[in-house]
């Protein structure tokens, strides 16, 4: 019998919303959503990856049952009795000899609120804050300056207000290729429909940036250069927002004598982008009524990243650009359910409701609530656990939903740190590189397998609701949690008999969800925008009434220039910098699985300057080497003009990560993904 069973998209954030048809409980296509009025993708648009977005999930690759490595390479079908088993007395024999900081544990954006919930719930119930996902190495960056700056992270309007902007900047963002939905239905129609002026930051010109009325094209990670002279110009230029830098802003005296030496032609030097253009910028960008600021990873991911968010965020300030209908900033979590899992405290440093570790009543007030005490000190970040893991004091890994041996910088040496560990458990739908070095492998039940919620970075949280069944003997991820839990002998705080109570006891944790019940979610099908303190509420934007800091007024902070990671000298002197492909997903798990994907976007390539090709003597199509001091890789070359000379960047969906370095920024501890230094040489033949 065919039916239709409706759900949140598993792939990016923008949260579209779909139909799954089955037949027979196989999933055999996807539907439109056509009436539903308020969701996010309006009309049913859907984008490439969201047409097939269950196909990946009915690849013979899948894992169906549990699996037991019996020597290396080598793993053995066993029960999910014997699974709990082992796992139960292999972390409890470690947490016995090393103490609970020998473990950690991985949450991922690719589950849903509960599940996330439970695996830092499992970790803190261990004794262990290590507990971390992909958030770090995403969005790290703008959440610690937001933070710190505005006392929130989050967006701060609905993605329709990008309409009634009449300037939208994107800056180190390619939406066309990675937030499709957004980019279609409201960004290229607010610039090509409602007239906005368009500023576009990139190292290419992307599909977003074709429109673009200023393109500034920096050398990567030099950005922060370019937004402190704007901050310096404005201000120099009376082109602030007076009144409301008086009404809601500290700071802004020390911030105008900080950048008073970022001068444009100091920018210029630094970034390679004319004065001409940052001071276009910077007037575009000052003059707006209403101004969109979209800033993502070409931003987020360098040393510097925390800094230049920090820089941006000061200029979205001072221009009074925050608080009020038609403006949007925020950070953009990049996957389906990255604003969920950081809102439910998957970090080393923040429990649920972005509550910091150290914050002792707001602690005292999770304990009350979960009857156990959650240790004070926060544990470690993303990438310090591998470190920890090659240096001896992180013995365990438990791994749900995540690729680190891909997606992490410097993957040579996240593979020895996971060969290191003593202990591994993976949970996923697919063997991975990751899972390679798991001792037990278990088997997720894929997204529209089962039902769950997931927070789009709009803030918006939606229901699932189960299509198909399970591959094989797969489980849905929070049945499994609660599972092990049970195993290791902490059964009575995961007395969970569905998935409507860990939401509902979510509602009772996290203030912002209070409103979001199971029962609310599967009536209101567009979801609601947290905080929404009670089921009728929602909160479509921020800031209307001030900030959440103690007197209610951002705090502006000094930017000071600091240089991206590794830049290039004699030796390596090109950059290197990557991007997402439109067809492409990550490290490929589940895109590579999709036929109708992996068909179609078959393989890696690297954009080069058709001058710097010319003095290299590559042409369109050759094989090159590029080299950085971690290792090679041979990538054929696109010779293009709209690659800023002396950069080369290629997608990072095919083994990238051996060539990055794991150097992170100080504050959010993100790696410096976007720039490395390297060389380049024909291959011959
Ligand atoms: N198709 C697809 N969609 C995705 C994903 C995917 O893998 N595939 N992943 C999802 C996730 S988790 C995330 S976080 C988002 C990320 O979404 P985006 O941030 O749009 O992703 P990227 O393409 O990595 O980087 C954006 C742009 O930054 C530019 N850039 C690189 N270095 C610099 C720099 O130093 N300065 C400036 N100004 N620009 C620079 C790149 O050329 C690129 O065009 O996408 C989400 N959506
Ligand atoms: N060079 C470079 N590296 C980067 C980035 C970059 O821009 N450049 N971007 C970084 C960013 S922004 C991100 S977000 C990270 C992403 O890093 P990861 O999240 O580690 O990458 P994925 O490839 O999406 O891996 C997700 C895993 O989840 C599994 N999975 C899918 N659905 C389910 C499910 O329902 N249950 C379970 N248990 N598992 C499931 C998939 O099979 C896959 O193994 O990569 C980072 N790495
Ligand atoms: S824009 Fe994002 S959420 Fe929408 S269909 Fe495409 S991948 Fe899915
Ligand atoms: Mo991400």
């Amino acid at each position: 019998m065919r039916k239709k069973h409706l759900i949140t998209c598993p792939y990016c954030s923008v949260g579209c919303r779909m139909y799954v048809e089955t037949e027979d409980g196989y999933p055999v296509g996807i539907e439109y959503v056509d009436d539903i009025p308020g969701i996010p993708n309006p009309g049913g648009k859907l984008c490439p990856k969201g047409n097939v977005a269950f196909q990946y999930a009915t690849s013979e690759d899948r894992l169906t049952k549990p699996l037991k490595k019996v020597a290396p390479g080598k793993f053995q079908e066993i029960s999910w009795q014997e699974a709990m088993d082992e796992i139960a007395s292999r972390m409890n024999e470690i947490k016995g000899k090393y103490g609970p900081e020998a473990l950690a544990f991985l949450g991922s954006e690719k589950c849903s609120v509960e599940d996330n919930y439970l695996i830092q719930k499992l970790a803190r119930a261990m004794g262990s804050n290590n507990v971390e996902f992909a958030g770090r190495l995403c969005q790290s960056s703008n959440v610690v300056a937001r933070t710190k700056i505005l006392g929130s992270a989050p967006q701060t309007n609905p993605s329709s207000d990008i309409l009634k902007a009449d300037v939208v900047v994107l800056w180190g963002y390619n939406p066309a290729a990675t937030n499709p939905v957004l980019f279609g239905q409201y960004v290229e129609k607010a610039i090509l429909d409602n007239g906005a002026q368009f500023i576009a930051v990139d190292a290419i010109k992307t599909q977003s940036a074709k429109y673009a009325d200023v393109f500034l094209q920096p050398y990567p990670g030099t950005d922060l250069a370019i937004i402190s002279a704007m901050i310096n110009y404005v201000i120099k230029n009376d082109l602030y927002d007076k009144d409301f830098v008086d009404k809601h802003v500290n700071g802004f005296d020390e911030l105008a004598k900080s950048v008073e030496a970022y001068s444009l032609k100091w920018a210029e030097k630094i970034s390679g982008v004319s004065a001409d253009l940052i001071e276009e910028a910077a007037r575009t960008f000052a003059k707006g009524e209403r101004v969109a600021v979209l800033a993502n990873e070409g931003l987020n991911q360098h040393v510097n990243g925390t800094a230049a968010m920090m820089a941006l965020t000061d200029l979205v300030l001072i221009t009074g650009n925050i608080g009020k209908e038609g403006v949007m900033s925020g950070a953009i979590p990049g996957a389906f359910n990255g604003m969920g899992a950081s809102l439910m405290g998957v970090n080393c440093a923040q429990l649920p409701g972005a509550i910091p570790v150290a914050n002792g009543e707001g602690r005292r007030q999770i304990e009350r609530a979960w009857g156990f005490e959650i240790p004070d000190k926060p544990g470690l970040h993303y990438v310090a656990m591998f470190g920890a893991a090659y240096e001896g004091s992180v013995k365990a890994f438990y791994i749900m939903g995540q690729n680190p041996a891909r997606a992490l910088p410097d993957s040579a040496f996240v593979e020895k740190a996971l060969e290191k560990a003593e202990f591994i458990v993976a949970q996923d739908i697919f063997p991975t590189e990751t899972t390679k070095y798991a001792d037990i492998i278990l088997p997720a039940a894929a997204w529209h397998e089962r039902a769950g919620t997931a927070i789009s970075s709009n803030r918006r949280i939606q229901w699932s609701f189960k299509a198909a069944d399970a591959a094989g003997e797969a489980k849905p991820d929070w049945e499994i949690l609660a599972g092990v839990a049970k195993a290791l002998g902490l059964g009575k705080h995961f007395y969970y008999s569905s998935i409507d109570d860990v939401l509902s006891e979510v509602n009772k944790v996290v203030p912002a969800l209070k409103g979001a019940t199971p029962q609310r979610l599967r009536g209101e099908l567009k979801g609601c925008m947290f905080p929404c303190s009670d089921e009728k509420s929602e909160t479509p934007r921020l800031f209307l009434k001030g900030f959440p800091t103690p007197d209610g007024k951002a705090n502006l902070i000094s930017p000071k220039y600091a240089p991206p990671g590794e830049v290039p000298d004699d030796e390596y002197p090109f950059w290197l910098s990557n991007f997402r492909l439109v067809g492409q997903f990550h490290t490929g798990t589940m895109s590579f699985k999709s036929k109708s994907l992996a068909d179609r976007w078959t393989e890696g390539f690297a954009y080069i300057n058709e001058q710097d090709a010319r003095k290299l003597g590559v042409n369109d199509g050759d094989s090159v080497k590029v080299e950085t001091r971690r290792s090679a890789l041979t990538v054929k070359v696109e010779v293009i003009p709209y690659i800023k000379r002396g950069v080369i960047s290629m997608p990072w969906h095919w083994g990238f990560n051996f060539l990055t370095k794991d150097a992170v920024d100080d504050l959010s501890k993100i790696p410096g993904y976007k720039t490395a230094a390297c060389k380049i040489s024909k291959v011959r033949g």
